[in-house]
């Protein structure tokens, strides 16, 4: 894993906080859209997609490819950023490579723009590595689940005894608003009857949603929901950088599972703004240069884009 090494480690420390402020500014630059959930899950895609999403940047829909869904769409930066990162290849309608990255920094710096290819929520087909439209919240989960039905479809037309042609795991990022909704419920009452034990949902159990502390409307206790409907379910405390092994360790578990599928409770918090990371403010407000700098100076310094409006070391 990524953390022999001080050198693999200051990279691994640089790509997160690289997602943190492309995600920052580009909201910014729109004066519209979340910053906060972007920038506290970072370090969990990070991990995700360097360690375990099996993916081929230059043949985005090679067929055995995982499916990473993004259930909280609101927090479209963050998967923007990982394309433009993983350098995904950009296809045409007809599944023909342009020659152009899926997402380029010109994007990034139409976020939110009319006909620009990084809308609010991220949209199927418009943006090549975006695996499914999640607007609604919830929608991502069901689609997830049908993603993983599907899996199994395929490998018992196509796999012939050890030969896998097909093997690959589905992954959703959801959260709280996610798990309020009741098509979430429904589809995983099927997986869990399914046994579909290549999804694995990654829940942001930040306990705060738009309107303020899920106090406020919310109080299930999810994982005991998710054991009634027949999953496996784990839990890391705090999904920040320093914790990347807890994160690491419940995702090989996942992965190790044969029988059903997986819930993976996360608390992610805010770097920077940790008085502030549990307001619904803070994750979903734009910020004054003041406000801004402080999350931004307990970053590593890496590249600057040309949207930042940031005065920052
Ligand atoms: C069905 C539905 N209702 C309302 C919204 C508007 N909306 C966007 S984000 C959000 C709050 C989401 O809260 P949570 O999932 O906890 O995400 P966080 O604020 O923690 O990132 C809402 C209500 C939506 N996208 N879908
Ligand atoms: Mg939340």
């Amino acid at each position: 894993m990524s953390q022999a090494t001080p050198q693999a480690e200051d990279l691994d420390r640089l790509t997160i906080d690289t997602i943190r402020t492309l995600s920052m500014d580009a909201v910014q630059k729109a004066n519209s859209g979340h910053p906060g959930t972007p920038m506290a899950l970072a370090p969990v895609a990070f991990h995700l997609w360097q360690n375990h999403l099996r993916y081929d940047p230059d043949t985005p829909l090679w067929p055995n490819r995982d499916r990473f869904v993004l259930s909280v769409g609101h927090a479209s930066m963050l998967l923007y950023s990982l394309l433009h990162l993983a350098g995904v290849k950009e296809l045409d309608e007809d599944g023909k490579p342009t020659g152009k990255p899926a997402v380029s920094l010109d994007d990034i710096e139409h976020f939110r723009q009319i006909n620009s290819k990084t809308p609010g929520h991220p949209e199927f087909r418009l943006t090549t590595g975006v695996e499914t439209t999640t607007g609604p919240l919830g929608q991502g989960l069901g689609n997830s689940v049908g993603m993983a039905m599907a899996a199994r479809w395929k490998e018992a037309h196509f796999n012939k005894g050890n030969d896998k042609i097909f093997d690959y795991r589905v992954y959703a990022l959801c959260g709280d608003g996610d798990m309020m909704e009741g098509v979430s419920h429904e589809a995983a009452s099927l997986a869990g009857y399914l046994r579909l034990s290549n999804l694995i949902w990654i829940y942001d159990s930040n306990r705060i949603t738009i309107e303020g502390h899920t106090d406020l409307a919310y109080s299930d206790d999810v994982e005991a929901r998710f054991h009634g409907y027949n999953w496996h379910t784990l839990h890391v405390d705090d999904a920040n950088d320093a914790n990347a092994k807890a994160l690491e360790d419940a995702i090989n578990e996942a992965k190790s599972h044969t029988d059903k599928p997986t819930l993976i409770v996360v608390k992610s918090i805010m770097p920077g703004a940790r008085r502030t990371s549990r307001t619904p403010r803070a994750r979903t407000g734009r910020r004054s240069a003041r406000t801004r700098s402080r999350p931004r100076r307990s970053f590593t310094a890496g590249p600057r884009t040309s949207i930042s409006t940031c005065p920052t070391a």
